[in-house]
């Protein structure tokens, strides 16, 4: 049996603003500090050992993962940072007040650009200075393979390679793996894992800087899954993010 453990980073600035934010690359809150260094805890007395850690290329996760990996006292994890765990990406949405959005468009509007696996939400501008084109940071990349917006499934498709090439191999090499990531790049796999439906999808919501622990067999399938910490505190911050879309 395999083991994998996914965690979104705590809580963002653009979280606590309840701003859609995608790429948009925004830090930690103090409170986001603290979910990151408990989750570290939580994970170091629960006695996991990790041999490799993935993130994206968003520092959000990124501090997320090496705050964790202090608590842990496992600062020498190697490291691989990949544009594809990146958070989905929010497009013209990205900035705006998820509340204010849903009174001017409705929850239900709402609730299909945060959620629906295939409506994305409306694209940026090619001219937009929101558009990560002239970002050193995805320099390697091809024009085409830089979003201006997406859709889950969108999400999918640049997250699955990711797992593919890279994460399930190493875990079938026997390699502990810790990810840190994101609300939807981590739905993404884990919609791909539990084979979720398209439908049912629209229900999941990632609690910020939880660790979620994956069970696997020989096959990379689920056994079982759960959340280390406090479940009613989880089951409450799971239902606060879906009702952070909600005209207030
Ligand atoms: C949030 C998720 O991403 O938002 O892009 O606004 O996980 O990086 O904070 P994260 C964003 P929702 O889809 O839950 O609105």
């Amino acid at each position: 049996m395999y083991k994998i453990v996914f965690m979104r980073h705590g809580e963002s600035t653009w979280n606590l603003e309840n701003r859609f934010t995608g790429w948009t690359d925004v830090d930690l809150t103090e409170k986001g500090v603290k979910e990151a260094k408990t989750a570290g805890r939580l994970l170091r007395e629960a006695g996991f050992t990790f041999d490799l850690a993935y993130t994206s290329v968003l520092k959000r996760a990124i501090r997320t993962l090496w705050l964790a990996m202090d608590e842990m006292d496992m600062m020498w994890l190697p490291v691989k940072n990949d544009w594809r765990l990146n958070e989905r990406h929010y497009g013209a949405l990205q900035g705006l007040d998820k509340g204010e959005t849903a009174a001017k468009f409705g929850d239900e509007q709402v609730l299909v650009w945060r959620r629906s696996y295939d409506t994305p939400p409306p694209a940026l501008e090619e001219n937009d200075p929101r558009t990560s084109f002239s970002d050193p940071r995805y320099a390697g990349l091809d024009k085409a393979q830089i979003p201006l917006t997406e859709c889950l499934k969108d999400t999918v498709a640049r997250v699955m390679p990711a797992w593919d090439e890279e994460i399930a191999p190493a875990i079938r090499a026997g390699k502990k793996i810790l990810i840190s990531a994101h609300g939807n790049s981590l739905r993404a796999v884990i919609k791909m894992l539990d084979n979720i439906s398209d439908t049912d999808i629209v229900g999941l919501n990632i609690p910020n800087g939880t660790p979620l622990v994956y069970e696997l067999d020989e096959n990379l399938k689920p056994i079982r899954h759960y959340y280390l910490g406090d479940q009613e505190a989880i089951a409450a911050a799971m239902a606060a993010v879906a009702n952070q879309g909600k005209a207030k």
